[in-house]
């Protein structure tokens, strides 16, 4: 089974926690989804205890097992800019996905890294995701 690290932001904001939630029930249907949490908005109170050297050496461990990294880039995060960079240096593949009608402007060093093979930008709405979904699986 595939193991897919998806990213979203957390501390950065949790405004789009629902659609990640959405994402990743489809990404399921592509294989195993290690990082959930990122789209359930009720786990933040029991996260919030955990320790952030824990979160960042369990996050990192789970980077590095993954086959796969899919992001939702529109709310700008450290963290999801700073797993994109490691999973760039593990050579892994990525999906970033990007909502322009957000009227956020994606940053240069992720619009920038699309090279259509393994570091794939997408520009989407909502409706778009399973296409999407389907090609950077398939
Ligand atoms: C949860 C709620 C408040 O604080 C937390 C900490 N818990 C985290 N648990 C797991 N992964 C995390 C946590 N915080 C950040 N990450 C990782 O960084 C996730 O994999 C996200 O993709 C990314 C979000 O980074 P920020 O900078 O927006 O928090």
């Amino acid at each position: 089974m595939r193991k897919i690290y998806f990213c979203g932001s957390i501390r950065a904001g949790r405004q789009d926690v629902e659609l990640y939630g959405r994402i990743i029930e489809q990404l399921q249907a592509y294989g195993t989804v290690l990082t959930e949490h990122v789209g359930i908005k009720e786990i933040e109170i029991s996260e919030e205890t955990l320790d952030d050297k824990f979160i960042h050496d369990r996050d990192v461990e789970w980077l590095e097992n993954s086959d796969a990294v899919v992001a939702e880039v529109t709310q700008p995060s450290l963290g999801v800019g700073y797993e994109i960079g490691r999973a760039v240096a593990m050579r892994k593949r990525i999906l970033c996905l990007f909502r322009p009608a957000s009227g956020k402007k994606l940053s240069a060093m992720i619009g920038g890294a699309n090279d259509r093979q393994s570091f794939i930008v997408k520009h989407y709405g909502e409706p778009d995701i399973p296409q999407i979904l389907q090609e950077f699986f398939s």
